[in-house]
């Protein structure tokens, strides 16, 4: 019997422990039937374009919650967690906090390396089709992820896993060998609000929805463009995403470090950087030799460097106005627009004045007479 067609009883626990060996924390499998109730909320979500200018998202929608659009052979979606919890290290004067996600090796890789491997151990049990994504597959992981019982959805939109709490990445396989379903696990929030009611921005517009327009992870990381004036300010010392919903979330009370040392050992950005360092970054190669391993390199040298002048902005450390004067004269206009925003939180507003002669972006400019205005 071919092994696509062959009703697998490989035994849950054989698939646990290999899946184990292989770097994941735990496993679950759902069918390949369409998500109906996630097509439903992702189609309104879209609706209300609270997915910002990540058009890739809006491209062929119902793949994402269909996956036998992706792949017509599928039968079984295998959900994979990885726990990536490891201690924050308090800031020191100078310094902006990193995402746990993006301190160390860049998990696309290190994730899709431990799932390459589990393929190859499971032999001909994967399958003859099989796809496999972490993040960035046309599949909506955590709506895939709760109805297999890998967790389930607290009211900050995170997948809360009954062990490792919401610091959890998913991953997917999705294959047309047929596994046993495992059942969903029941979880829930209780009378909890505390995620939405830590959210500077007012991100979380209401339980299990987020408009990205306004969440600081969207606008430190997936952002290309400037930063609105009036959100600045909300940002606080994020330099690359925003971990606070899950801080303050009871189910990470008990957080335990990951096991897969790829992920939750070796820091690479870590979670804390200085911030003078980071608007000293003038070139894409600099940013590549530091960051290429790294998550942080989606935010792209710019992205970042205008975060590091909005965070610098907010600590309001006198010790940083020599790398912002320096960053206004950064070949990005992104970079300079911030950095003047920020000048003008330590009432530099005469050094901005000078800059108006040699200036002649617009956004620069309108940054400018801001500042001046103030
Ligand atoms: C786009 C994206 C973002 C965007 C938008 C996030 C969002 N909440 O939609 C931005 C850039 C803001 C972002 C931020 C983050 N992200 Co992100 N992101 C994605 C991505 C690529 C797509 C998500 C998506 O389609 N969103 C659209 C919404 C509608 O779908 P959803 O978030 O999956 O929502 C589902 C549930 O909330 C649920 N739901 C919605 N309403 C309701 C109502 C009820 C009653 C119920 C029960 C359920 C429910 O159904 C929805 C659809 O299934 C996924 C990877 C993937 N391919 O799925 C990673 C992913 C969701 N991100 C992840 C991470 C780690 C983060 C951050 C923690 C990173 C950080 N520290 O800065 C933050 C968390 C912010 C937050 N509170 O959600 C992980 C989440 C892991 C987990 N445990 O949940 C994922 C799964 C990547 C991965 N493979 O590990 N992300
Ligand atoms: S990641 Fe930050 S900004 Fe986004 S929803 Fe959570 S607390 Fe709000
Ligand atoms: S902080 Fe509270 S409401 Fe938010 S996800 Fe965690 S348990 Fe649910």
């Amino acid at each position: 019997m071919p092994a696509n067609t062959q009703n697998l009883t490989e035994s849950h626990e054989h698939l646990q422990r290999l899946a184990n060996k292989h770097g994941f924390d735990d496993v679950r499998v759902t069918s390949s039937e369409a998500h109906r109730e996630a097509g439903r909320i992702f189609a309104d979500w879209l609706s209300r374009s609270h997915h910002a200018d990540m058009d890739w998202l809006a491209r062929d929608p119902e793949r994402r919650t269909n996956p036998v659009r992706l792949m017509p052979e599928a039968k079984s979606i295998l959900t994979l967690a990885v726990n990536y919890w490891r201690k924050r290290d308090s800031l020191e004067d100078g310094q902006g906090r990193v995402a746990l996600y993006a301190a160390g090796q860049d998990y696309h890789r290190v994730i899709e390396q431990g799932m390459k491997a589990l393929i190859r151990d499971l032999g001909e049990r994967v399958g003859t089709h099989y796809r496999y994504y972490v993040d960035y597959g046309p599949v909506l992981e955590r709506a895939f992820a709760e109805r297999s019982g890998l967790g389930f959805i607290g009211r900050s939109a995170n997948l809360i896993h009954p062990r490792f709490g919401t610091y959890v990445f998913i991953a997917t396989i999705i294959t047309d060998a047929v596994y046993p379903v495992t059942e969903p696990r029941a979880g829930t929030c209780g009378q909890c609000t505390r995620c939405l009611d830590v959210c500077p921005t007012g991100a979380l517009t209401s339980p299990f929805e987020l408009d990205a327009n306004l969440c600081i992870s969207y606008l430190t990381i997936e952002n290309r463009g400037p930063i609105p004036r009036r959100l600045r300010p909300l940002i606080g010392t994020w330099l690359f995403g925003c971990d606070l919903c899950q801080e303050v979330c009871p189910y990470n009370d008990k957080a335990e470090a990951g096991a897969n040392v790829a992920i939750a050992g070796e820091a690479i950005a870590g979670t804390r950087m200085d911030v003078a360092e980071i608007l000293g970054i003038r070139t894409a190669e600099e940013f590549s030799r530091r960051f290429s391993r790294s998550a942080v390199k989606r935010a792209k040298r710019e992205g970042l460097v205008r975060n590091a002048a909005v965070v610098a902005g907010n600590l309001r450390q006198p010790g940083l106005i020599p790398a912002l004067k320096e960053a206004c004269g950064d070949e990005s206009p992104l970079v300079r627009g911030h950095a003047i925003w920020a000048l003008g939180q330590y009432s530099e507003a005469h050094f901005v004045a000078n800059l108006r002669d040699k200036e002649n972006d617009a956004f620069v400019l309108s940054e400018i007479e801001a500042v001046i205005d103030r």
